[in-house]
């Protein structure tokens, strides 16, 4: 029988090697944070700068308490370790593993709605941030108006405990504003554009629902909603995270992310009752996040979506592969250059080729393993503010963003559930029963699937779908597509 190795715990973290032990321990600080997603990509990032930020502000009281929306998986592997974990960092050189103490508490909502109602309500929590990914905001992508959900609606309208993230931040800024608990920032950590706009949007829009006079002015008074951009590539746990874990620390965690070596976090300072010191731990605070947003959402996301769709059409497994084929790296920069540039105000002093070659080399790192299909999920939700809204610019000047139709074709292609070679794609997406409503009555010719899919108003505005440029872009890309396969229409993308 193999060594059995133990569990990391509070126990055993003192035998973690130095550099991979935590800057703070559960229960030494207080908590100030709540967090709504335990997903990787919050433990990979805001926990990440958040930790360093009680340890450079010396014992400041904003440990965070994570809630896990649905699944209790993480929550349960992170409790049997008394909050600890771990964040894997991946490149060429190989893995280093450190070990985070940021969580002061976890909840569970699907199982303790009033446990994490009570927990919004707490005059402690003075920031509240949100990773929950683009769907579960419940927004229309392409306006970003509340959708007429039926169980947002019924968390909204009747008695009932809350299920949905729109229902139980009503709930929490309700029993808040009942109790005049104390100022708070809600701050959306998600790929949504102008993100802290569309989350008081939403909070507006779902107190009116609500029919809560009273909420909603304290609401006003007392609640800001800083936008952030977020940045860290994160590809979801695997076995081989765990395993590198484990040889790095010497103990077992069953709760590690992986991460690149890379992140960054700008952030609206607009925290009425306070916020850690971030900025200690390398945050950009600004009082305006957008051109950071844009250049993100743009340079990063939709040239990640453009390889996730291409390269899953070609067969390729991960992105680093996907960027690999013959073509790809030309066809983004030009992507780049010629179409997402043209279309962005970055900011002061930041050129947009430079930001696309450092990205390009983030996405070819070998070690991260991220899978296409993994950034090809929801497309409904993520081509708004990653491609389309970059197109609609570009038509206003009178350009023809070609490139932009490309990602869009790529998209519908996939949407139809098949790769080049005949093996099937899933469609993992909100809208995947309107998506395959369109394609199912549509023909099978590449015009009649690009009419039938533009017709989602959901996700494509009129104008563009109107536009007779962008039509014949799209369906010229789609024809290629379908007729020579991903990989050949790349290498000969002019
Ligand atoms: C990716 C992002 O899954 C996706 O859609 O584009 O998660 C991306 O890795 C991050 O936004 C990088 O910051």
């Amino acid at each position: 029988m193999g060594r059995v190795s133990e569990r990391l715990s509070l126990r055993t973290v003192g035998r973690v090697p130095a550099g991979a032990r935590p800057a703070v321990l559960p229960g030494d600080v207080r908590a100030g944070i709540a967090h709504l997603g335990l997903g990787a990509f919050h433990r990979a990032h805001q926990a990440v700068y958040t930790e360093a930020a009680i340890a450079a502000g010396g014992g400041s009281d904003w440990a965070i308490v994570g809630v896990a929306p649905r699944s209790r998986d993480v929550l349960n592997a992170i409790a049997e370790q008394d909050g600890l974990f771990s964040v894997v960092t991946l490149d060429d050189g190989g893995a280093r593993a450190k070990v985070l103490g940021a969580f002061a508490g976890l909840r569970h909502a699907a199982s303790d709605p009033a446990g994490v109602v009570g927990l919004l309500a707490d005059p402690d929590i003075r920031v509240v941030t949100l990773t929950v990914t683009e769907k579960a905001y419940a927004l229309d992508p392409a306006t970003g108006t509340l959708r007429d959900d039926p169980q947002v609606r019924a968390d909204l309208t009747t008695d009932r405990a809350p299920t949905t993230v729109p229902g139980l931040l009503v709930a929490g800024l309700r029993a808040r504003a009942a109790a005049d608990a104390g100022p708070v920032a809600l701050a959306s950590c998600d790929n949504l554009p102008t993100n802290g706009e569309r989350l008081r949007g939403l909070i507006t829009q779902a107190l009116a629902l609500a029919g809560d006079d009273r909420a909603a002015a304290w609401v006003g008074a007392n609640v800001s909603f800083p936008s952030t951009m977020v940045d860290r590539i994160v590809p979801a746990t695997t076995a081989d995270t765990l395993a590198r874990a484990e040889a790095a620390l010497g103990v077992v965690d069953l709760a590690p992310v992986a991460a690149e070596p890379f992140m960054q976090w700008v952030i609206e300072d607009d925290f009425p009752g306070g916020r850690p010191a971030w900025d200690l731990a390398g945050a950009t605070m600004t009082t305006d996040t957008t051109p950071y947003e844009h250049l993100k959402l743009r340079a990063l996301n939709g040239v990640h979506s453009t390889m996730a769709y291409l390269g899953a059409l070609a067969g390729r497994e991960y992105i680093a592969d996907a960027l690999a084929l013959p073509g790809m790296a030309d066809l983004l920069r030009r992507m780049i250059a010629e179409d997402i540039a043209p279309s962005l105000r970055p900011p002061a002093g930041v050129s947009v080729i430079e930001y696309g070659e450092s990205v390009l080399s983030r996405f070819a790192n070998p070690a991260l393993g991220h899978r296409t299909l993994q950034v090809a999920m929801d497309g409904t939700q993520k081509l708004p503010q990653r491609v389309l809204h970059g197109m609609l610019e570009r038509r206003a000047a009178g350009a023809s963003p070609r490139w932009g139709a490309l990602v869009v074709a790529a998209w519908m292609r996939f949407a139809a559930g098949r790769a080049d070679d005949g093996r099937e794609l899933p469609l993992d997406d909100p809208l995947a029963g309107p998506v395959r409503a369109a394609l199912a009555a549509a023909g099978g010719k590449p015009d009649e699937i690009v009419g039938a899919l533009l017709d989602l108003r959901q996700v494509f505005p009129a104008e563009l779908a109107e536009d007779e440029v962008v039509r014949g872009l799209i369906t010229g890309w789609l024809t290629d597509l379908t007729a020579h396969g991903a990989a050949t229409t790349v290498a000969g993308a002019r």
